[in-house]
């Protein structure tokens, strides 16, 4: 859990200014290539896996947060966090919903569209993202 996990948009908000830290750490810091974007999903994927199914559960994404934060995350906010992942709805995200999901989130971030997103997009494409989720 300690890459991004905003990468397969998994967020924990909690209150006022413990968000940015939140998603601090979770991110790369220098450019990042697609490629390697992705590799660090699926390595973040993995190890919230822990029944290594081959898909996550919206339980094991909690549980995945309250280890790394000591906290259960709020209800509401999971429920923000898991949606997006389950394109499908069936209740469980698998690698390849998230990778589509985090390959799209790239997409979206890299705005000079030369396939290196820069710390500078990461943190425009987080703030933009905690705010859609009214996390700031
Ligand atoms: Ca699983
Ligand atoms: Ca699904």
């Amino acid at each position: 859990m300690k890459q991004y996990l905003i990468a397969v948009g998994l967020v924990l908000g909690l209150a006022g200014s413990a968000s940015a830290q939140i998603f601090a750490p979770q991110m790369p810091k220098a450019s990042t290539s697609r490629a390697d974007f992705l590799a660090l999903s699926t390595a973040n994927f993995t190890s919230i896996d822990t029944n290594k199914d081959g898909a996550i559960t919206k339980d094991e994404v909690a549980a995945a947060l309250k280890k790394q934060f000591s906290r259960n995350p709020p209800p509401d906010l999971l429920d923000k966090i898991f949606k997006p992942l389950d394109a499908n709805s069936d209740g469980k995200a698998t690698a390849a919903e998230v990778e589509a999901h985090t390959a799209a989130r790239f997409d979206q971030w890299d705005k000079n569209k030369d396939g290196t997103l820069t710390p500078e997009e990461i943190s425009d494409g987080q703030q933009a993202l905690m705010a859609a989720n009214q996390l700031i």
